[in-house]
């Protein structure tokens, strides 16, 4: 008796695994975060040419896998008005590191050292850049804008819990 239920247990496991395709697609949007899988999100992160981001708290579990679209809605040249999403570790100073990524033109404002835990490249008005990387342990931690003069009004935290 035993082994017969098991069996019809499989059988069922199995009708419904083919049974799943279409149905479970999950409805994107582009304002909001998606959650994927519960091991995955994606976070879509606008900015303007007001030296904005749309979103000042972005929220994830340890380990999570993070695709982040950065988007820029405004028309400012990325010469003039580029932005970019850098993740800070947690201990770094936002002031100290901003001042050091204002010297690094070369680099798209990105500094050389091992105070970040992501970064996207510089975009201009119209343009939208992607990054995946994984949520860092339970904590808080500061992203900015790195292009001069910005991450005072471009920043925000990734609460990780
Ligand atoms: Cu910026």
């Amino acid at each position: 008796m035993k082994k017969i239920i098991t069996v019809l247990f499989i059988a069922f496991l199995t009708f419904s695994c083919n049974d799943k395709p279409a149905s479970k697609k999950v409805e994107t949007s582009k304002k909001e975060n998606v959650v994927k899988k519960s091991n995955e999100i994606a976070i879509i992160l606008n900015s303007n040419d007001q030296m904005q981001f749309d979103k000042k708290v972005l929220s994830a579990s340890p380990g999570q896998s993070i695709t982040l679209t950065l988007n820029h809605t405004g028309r400012g040249n990325k010469m003039i008005m580029g932005h970019n999403f850098v993740l800070l570790k947690k201990d770094v100073d936002v002031d100290v590191f901003a001042r050091k990524a204002v010297e690094a033109r070369d680099s798209e404002y990105i500094p050389e050292g091992d105070e970040m835990i992501a970064y996207t490249g510089l975009i201009g008005g119209g343009e939208s850049i992607t990054i995946t990387f994984d949520a860092p342990k339970q904590g808080v931690y500061n992203f900015i804008c790195t292009f001069p003069a910005h991450y005072q009004l471009m920043r925000g935290q990734l609460i990780v819990k």
